[in-house]
């Protein structure tokens, strides 16, 4: 029997068994909306870190350095979270180091599983379809703001259930949770998180352009999968 669970957060993670797994990250505000977004447009690898240290020691290495805290580029690194500014020309077959706030992290906890996918709703259809062919249970992890549970992957998450279908058989009620909560948001996902902290966080910042950005469905068919060392 094929199964499907969400962890509302990393802190949670010590309490599921990734091995055997397939595992789904997802931080739609904005990692892996960003990570998607690059590949789509010729990245070549990226190297998830935890730390903005580890992350500029990349650059001795050639590659670009991405890195964002609470919702803003860090010092001195040549790219910050912003979907948008992987949609450069320049970009593309590029190595891109990157750390985020919650994103980065949530990839790290989540590298003992058999695959790790990168999810997002740009890429939605192509990572359900890439999970159907594994034919392994699997694990939504959601990147959540600082261990605490948000909206905006939980609605990914009950999108994705969706979309796996009755073959995938819900493993506890976070998987519930996250599909009643997708059913409400689903006719207007924008309303729906409108009050939801990280929206409201990035309007603070002025970024309300990439949120809608990264709400959008399908709009790219790339499934970034971590293999050993790196994203490609
Ligand atoms: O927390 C993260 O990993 C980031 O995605 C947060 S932000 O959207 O760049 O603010």
């Amino acid at each position: 029997m094929l199964t499907v669970d969400v962890c509302f957060s990393p802190e949670l993670l010590h309490l599921y068994n990734l091995q055997g797994r397939v595992v789904v990250v997802v931080d739609i505000l904005r990692a892996t909306s960003s990570m998607v977004t690059a590949f789509a447009h010729g990245v070549e690898k990226m190297v998830p870190v935890s730390k903005l240290q580890e992350c500029m020691a990349y650059r001795k290495k050639g590659f670009l350095t991405a890195a964002e805290r609470d919702g803003q580029k860090a010092e001195g690194f040549d790219l910050g979270n912003s979907p948008f500014s992987y949609m450069e020309e320049s970009i593309k077959g590029k190595a891109v180091a990157i750390t985020t706030t919650n994103g980065t992290q949530a990839i790290r906890l989540s590298i003992s599983a058999d695959t790790v996918v990168i999810g997002s709703f740009l890429n939605i259809a192509a990572v359900a379809k890439f999970v159907q062919m594994q034919q392994k249970s699997v694990i939504i992890v959601c990147a959540a703001w600082k261990g605490k549970f948000n909206l905006e992957d939980t609605l990914f998450a009950g999108a994705l259930i969706e979309k796996l279908g009755s073959e995938f058989e819900p493993e506890n009620d976070s998987t519930l949770a996250a599909t009643v909560l997708w059913d409400s948001a689903k006719a207007d996902r924008r309303t729906f998180l409108n009050n939801s902290s990280h929206v409201k966080r990035l309007a603070r910042l002025d970024i309300t352009k990439d949120v809608d950005f990264c709400l959008q469905d399908d709009v790219y068919d790339v499934v970034p999968v971590w293999q050993g060392a790196y994203l490609t």
